[in-house]
């Protein structure tokens, strides 16, 4: 057994230590794409704890890789195979630590599932609006890690702007007490910002302060039909203009998606089997007015959308289980996809003036290069974010495609980036999108992150092999 084994044995108590063999469990990513090694993984019980283990790492000069509900899809939380690091889990720091109604604000620990998080503020009375397909694995800590968006940015933000305060534990094993519930704040450098989005390059975060807002009284949910995608971007103004701040969701689906929905999940709903309209959206309205004033508001930005000609066709959901049930496909998506096996995931955003323009060109260009991939697009229109998922061509393998993998991308994210967006809107860097940075960033930018983590983590133990190249990591062996 290696001393540093030991000693984190001495400091957690053996049954919170685990060795590689007993962690592999949180070793492979959830796509199945990569595989680590560690030397331990450990389940600190508190912050005290998780500040005990960074010390004795940087002693033992051993990387520190932290991972949340490990649902994550850039493999930002697995550790390299060389089995030199330690694994940090924090499902034993799930409390709640306060819940100030009167703030508004909710703090909870990192190791929180998303999901108990929302029923925290439910139970309080309130709404915490940070809302993903995962939610019920995932971990605040790991929301926090990437700035985790989901289908509420549209009105809410990102988990960064959910955000008001955090407690980290820096690379050197100290404990940073930043746990503010201020709304106004203007005390120097916004630390916390940095943290937020680091993926766990720069620090652990170990708890947050997080914004809470009314619960919705009413509730009204949709899903259009569009002829083109230039028709949903156009009506997606109007209802914004429309709706105001009532509009909480706008998520689009294609015909195809919806055809791969029906395939993988029979039992499920089945809208639109017979219609010829290409592109759909799912939209959300909530107000904290009446159900009747829900549908007012629906009946008439709807209607003026159909009389603009903005709008094909609409169901609208008359209960909320069937509500429900819209969302459930939309919600099911990343799952149908992986049952039919893998595919190019590509999580990018442009403005969303230019998401037509970006995937009419895309789509023309990995056709003439890759003839007759199958594009399912959907996710975040209303965020200018789009899953833009490229699967094999019928009659070739999963495997033949998977081969082009870089070659495709190169052509998606160069294309992305030429209309304006990003190569990663919501999901982060990790370990997929590593090499890929440098070609998109400035080498300003590049060098105010490697300056930024050579300042906070000058030996390069957190999280290496993330975000940044660590050749590039000053210092790092
Ligand atoms: C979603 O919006 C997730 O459903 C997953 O971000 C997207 O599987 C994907 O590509
Ligand atoms: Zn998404």
């Amino acid at each position: 057994m290696s001393e540093l084994f030991a000693g984190l044995q001495q400091l957690l108590g053996a049954s919170h230590v685990q060795s590689c063999e007993q962690a592999a469990p949180y070793l492979t990513d959830k796509q199945g794409h990569y595989v680590g090694a560690v030397l331990a993984a450990v389940h600190p019980a508190n912050t005290q704890e998780v500040a005990a283990v960074v010390r004795l790492c940087v002693q033992h000069n051993a990387p520190i890789v932290v991972q949340g509900g490990n649902t994550g899809l850039m493999g930002a939380a697995t550790p390299d195979a060389s089995g030199t690091a330690v694994l940090l889990l924090l499902d034993r720091m799930n409390r709640v630590r306060e819940v100030d109604t009167d703030n508004d604000t909710l703090t909870v620990e990192a190791g929180c599932i998303l999901q108990s998080v929302q029923d925290v503020a439910r139970n309080a009375g309130r709404l915490f609006p940070l809302s993903l397909g995962a939610e019920g694995s995932c971990t605040l800590g790991g929301n926090l890690g990437t700035n985790a968006g989901g289908t509420a940015v549209l009105r809410y933000g990102n988990t960064r702007e959910l955000t008001l305060g955090l407690e980290v534990v820096t690379a050197q094993g100290e404990i940073w007490n930043g746990l503010r519930g201020l709304r106004k704040d203007n005390t120097g450098y916004d630390l916390r910002d940095l943290f937020i989005g680091s993926e766990g390059t720069l620090g652990i975060i170990t708890a947050a302060t997080l914004k809470l807002f009314p619960l919705p009284k009413a509730q009204a949910t949709a899903l259009l039909a569009f002829e083109s995608l230039g028709q949903a971007v156009e009506f997606l103004s109007h209802a914004r203009a429309g709706f105001g701040a009532s509009l909480t969701a706008f998520e689009l689906l294609t015909a195809d998606c919806l055809a791969l929905l029906r395939e993988h999940f029979p039992q499920g709903p089945q809208p639109f089997i017979k219609a010829t309209q290409p592109w759909f959206a799912l939209l959300e309205l909530s107000d904290n007015h009446s159900d009747s004033h829900a549908r007012d508001a629906f009946e008439t930005v709807l209607g003026e959308a159909f009389d603009a000609e903005l709008l094909a066709d609409a169901l609208i959901a008359d209960s909320l289980a069937q509500s429900e049930a819209l969302w459930q496909l939309r919600e099911n998506m990343s799952e149908a996809q992986k049952r039919a096996g893998r595919n190019m995931k590509h999580d990018i955003s442009v403005p969303i003036s230019r998401v037509a323009e970006f995937v009419e060109h895309t789509d023309a260009l990995l056709q003439a290069h890759f003839p007759g991939v199958r594009h399912y697009t959907f996710g975040h229109l209303g965020d200018g974010n789009l899953h833009y998922n490229v699967a094999h061509p019928i009659g070739s393998t999963v495997e033949a495609h998977m081969a082009h993998y870089e070659a495709l991308s190169l052509l998606v994210h160069d294309s992305a980036h030429a209309h304006g967006g990003s190569i990663s809107a919501e999901h982060g860097i990790g370990q997929r999108k590593l090499a890929m940075l440098p070609r998109y960033k400035s080498a300003v930018e590049l060098d105010l992150m490697q300056r930024i983590k050579q300042a906070l983590d000058p030996r390069g133990l957190l999280n290496p092999g993330k975000v940044l190249l660590s050749q590039n990591v000053k210092g790092n062996a």
